[in-house]
């Protein structure tokens, strides 16, 4: 065993960060990243919770189903559109983000913000009956037919399913949600020493959340895995958006200018 047991290592981590990073601000770091993330989280828990029984009728479903692909996709992207402004604000609330420079704040947001809506997307997500909330209602992955990319659906689906068995606090979610956004090894980062700075202090904050509630380790790691995961999404979803270019160039060209910037 070449690593030192992980209780060791946030010592090691927090005693080594102790002069830039004492547990006062760790504290000031959870309680603005949470602020931030529940200010912009679009829909409250007791909201979403509210609507659980909105379920999509069979017939509504078949009707999407019988949608055209260009029809599906122009209102799934301005649906995505839409939740990424929020993402946009999120970030420009966390503190230290808007002391980036502008080409490093655009470079963070165009890579995070998909992995951040996939971290958000299991608030909207139940479990029981495998749905997720889609313009006002719950809907099946088989709503999402006319897209014509299951595999990408069904992946985003199991992807919902597997982040909501970590059962992650909105704490955990925010500061996750943070930690991926603020990540340092984006290409073309001018300053990414400063961004791991950034990223360094919300990761402690995160490991302090979880070693607060118990089990903190192990659940870090448990979150961790899920990234190869949100990869493996965001680059199907890229593929999927090249080959529907291709196919329906009119369409494509009318998407949302934010969604073509950020995926195009
Ligand atoms: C994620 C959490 C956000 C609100 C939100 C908005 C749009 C939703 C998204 C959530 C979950 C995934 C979603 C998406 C619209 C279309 C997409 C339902 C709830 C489905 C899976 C279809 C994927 C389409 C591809 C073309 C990308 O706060």
């Amino acid at each position: 065993q070449l690593l030192p047991e992980p209780d060791l290592l946030t010592h090691t981590l927090l005693g080594a960060l102790s002069d830039d990073c004492s547990l006062l601000d760790i504290e000031r770091i959870t309680q603005n990243v949470v602020k931030s993330h529940l200010e912009t989280c679009q829909y409250s828990t007791e909201e979403l919770k509210r609507l659980t029984f909105n379920l999509y009728t069979p017939e509504e479903t078949r009707s999407f189903q019988l949608k055209s692909a260009e029809w599906m996709w122009q209102q799934c992207a301005v649906h995505i559109t839409n939740a990424i402004q929020y993402v946009v604000e999120f970030a420009k609330r966390i503190s230290g983000f808007m002391d980036l420079c502008q080409n490093d704040q655009i470079i963070l947001l165009k890579a995070g913000c998909l992995e951040v809506l996939l971290i958000r997307m299991c608030r909207a997500y139940n479990s029981t009956n495998n749905t997720m909330f889609f313009d006002g209602k719950f809907a099946s992955p088989q709503l999402f037919k006319a897209l014509g990319c299951d595999d990408l659906v069904n992946a985003i689906f199991e992807l919902a399913k597997s982040l909501c068995r970590l059962q992650l606090s909105e704490e955990e979610m925010a500061l996750f949600s943070a930690a991926i956004l603020l990540s340092p090894d984006r290409p073309w980062l001018t300053e990414s020493q400063q961004v791991q700075k950034l990223q360094e202090k919300v990761y402690l904050a995160l490991q302090h959340s979880l070693h607060m509630r118990g089990g903190g380790q192990e659940k870090l790691d448990k979150m961790a895995s899920k990234l190869p995961q949100m990869k493996s999404i965001c680059n199907l979803h890229v593929d999927k958006l090249e080959f529907f270019r291709l196919v329906h160039p009119e369409t494509a060209y009318s998407f949302p200018p934010l969604y073509r910037e950020v995926f195009g």
